[in-house]
């Protein structure tokens, strides 16, 4: 028998608990993550707490190691499945609004890049919010954003990018937006860890989210300056 199951899970402290998360994240055991995941809402821990203290908590670990060496893309890829999972218990209950829609958001991270779970975190988040959220994924070209705000007829397009590579693509989007006269009409945020306030600027984006309760923050002021002006 090995350690963790002699882990009564009633047992432990809610430190102990979030802190049991982060290692079954790093580990990559993603049936755990689900258990502890309901344990810590069973004990009323609110869902973001569960998942700042417990599992983006754990992925900052794993990203420490994976740039250390660490770490590989299996064990990186297994966390991230871990993630996922613990995710989508939480889904529901971070997307639960009885709110009127504030407005339609289309995110997605940049073409080159395939780091989607900030961008799924901040699509459940607007969605909580109250806005009618489109995730269009990963590896998005500008063809890709152009047609989804055109489809959904978004007031906001999200772009993330987790890599120093892809970042600057984003520029290239909001340029095409800007030739094709479709700028003005869109609120665009951006955010993605390699990212700052300053390249925001730079880029001409509208600004910058460093988490997803920044990012809903942000979208509900520039949506509400928007409606007072419309
Ligand atoms: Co990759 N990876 N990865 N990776 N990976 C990073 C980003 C890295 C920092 C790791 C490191 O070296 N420490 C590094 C980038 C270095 C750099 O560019 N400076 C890196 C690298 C190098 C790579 C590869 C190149 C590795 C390789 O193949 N040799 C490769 C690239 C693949 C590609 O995209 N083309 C790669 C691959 C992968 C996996 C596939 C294994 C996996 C992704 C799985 C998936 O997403 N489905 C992975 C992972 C998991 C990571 C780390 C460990 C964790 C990212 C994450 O999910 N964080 C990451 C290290 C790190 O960031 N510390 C790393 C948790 C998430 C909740 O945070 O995504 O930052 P984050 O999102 C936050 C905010 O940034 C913000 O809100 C979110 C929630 O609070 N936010 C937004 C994000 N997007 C937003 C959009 C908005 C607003 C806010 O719009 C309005």
């Amino acid at each position: 028998m090995d350690d963790k199951d002699e882990i009564i899970l009633e047992d432990l402290e809610d430190q102990e608990l979030f802190e049991l998360m982060q290692d079954d994240l790093y580990d990559g055991f993603a049936d755990e993550i689900v258990e502890e995941v309901h344990e810590a809402l069973r004990r009323g821990l609110t869902p973001y707490d569960i998942l700042t203290q417990g599992l983006v908590a754990g992925m900052d670990i794993v990203g420490d190691d994976f740039r250390d060496g660490i770490l590989f893309v299996p064990e990186v890829l297994m966390a991230a499945k871990a993630m996922k999972a613990g995710m989508n218990v939480l889904r529901p209950l971070l997307v639960e609004t009885g709110a009127p829609r504030l407005g339609t958001a289309v995110i997605g991270t940049v073409k080159g890049d395939i780091h989607d779970i900030g961008q799924n975190l901040v699509s459940m988040m607007w969605e909580g919010a109250g806005l009618e959220v489109h995730n269009i994924g990963i590896n998005n070209s500008v063809e890709d954003y152009l047609e989804a705000v055109e489809k959904y007829n978004a007031d906001i397009l999200g772009m993330s990018a987790l890599l120093t590579t892809t970042m600057p693509y984003m520029k290239v989007v909001i340029d095409t937006l800007k030739e094709s006269g479709k700028r003005d009409d869109l609120i665009v945020l951006v955010g993605g860890a390699p990212l700052s306030a300053a390249f925001a600027e730079e880029i001409e984006a509208d600004a910058y989210c460093a988490d997803a309760s920044e990012a809903v923050v942000v979208a509900k002021e520039f949506l509400k300056v928007r409606k007072k002006l419309g």
